[in-house]
C-alpha cells in the first residue's frame, strides 16, 4: 500500500473524525450564512418538503435546500451523498424553480438537457431528462438529477436561514467542515 503524504493523512484524519461525529445538528456554511442538515429516512419529495418546513433551528423554520453556488453544492456533499433538494419543474415542464426559502419562485434552469441556467445548476450528464415525467430535484454525489415524486428511497437536505437574534453558532463544527473543504480544494489545485 502506498504511503500517504502529510496532506492526505490530515484529510483522512479529518474524514474519520467527521464520520465518527456525524452532525446531528444543522451546520453553518459561512459563505451563505445558512445552516444545513441531511435528514435520513424514506421520503417522497412532497413529504420531504413538509418535513423540512416543520423543522426549526434557532427559532427559524427550515426548507428543502436551495443550491445557488458551487460552494453550497460541495458543502452538501460533505454532509451526505444524496437526498432531495427544493427544486421542481412540476408547474411548467422544463422551467425549474426553487420551491421554498429566500429563492422561492426563482427560475434556476430553463429547458431540458442542454438548457441554461441564469444562476447556477449542477445537472449530471444527460439530465434533466424528464424520463417518465420527472419533476423533482435530487442530489447525488454533487450532481443533480430529475426524479419522479414517487421515488421514496431518499433522505433530504434541509436549509435554515440565520436566526434574526444573536443566537450562538456551532462554530467548531463549521470550521472543521470548512477546513475539509479547503483541504479538498487545495489538494485538487496541487494535482
Ligand atoms: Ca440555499
Ligand atoms: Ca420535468
Ligand atoms: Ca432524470
Amino acid at each position: 500500500m502506498r504511503k500517504m503524504n502529510s496532506r492526505q493523512a490530515a484529510m483522512a484524519a479529518l474524514l474519520a473524525f467527521a464520520s465518527a461525529k456525524a452532525p446531528a445538528v444543522p451546520v453553518l456554511l459561512t459563505d451563505t450564512g445558512h445552516y444545513y442538515e441531511h435528514i435520513s429516512g424514506v421520503f417522497n419529495w412532497a413529504d420531504a418538503q413538509s418535513d423540512a418546513q416543520a423543522r426549526t433551528f434557532n427559532g427559524v423554520h427550515g426548507y428543502l435546500a436551495t443550491v445557488t453556488s458551487s460552494v453550497e453544492n460541495a458543502f452538501l456533499g460533505i454532509l451526505a451523498n444524496d437526498g432531495w433538494l427544493g427544486g421542481s419543474d412540476q408547474a411548467i415542464e422544463g422551467t425549474w424553480v426553487w420551491a421554498d426559502g429566500p429563492e422561492a419562485g426563482t427560475v434556476f434552469w430553463q429547458g431540458g438537457v442542454g438548457g441554461s441556467s441564469p444562476t447556477y445548476a449542477s445537472w449530471g450528464g444527460g439530465e434533466p431528462n424528464n424520463l417518465g415525467d420527472e419533476d423533482y430535484l435530487h442530489y447525488s454525489g454533487g450532481t443533480w438529477n430529475d426524479l419522479s415524486i414517487n421515488n421514496q428511497s431518499f433522505g433530504y437536505f434541509v436549509e435554515f436561514d440565520p436566526p434574526s437574534g444573536n443566537a450562538p453558532a456551532p462554530l467548531t463544527l463549521s470550521l472543521l467542515v470548512l477546513g475539509m473543504l479547503g483541504l479538498r480544494l487545495s489538494s485538487r489545485r496541487s494535482r
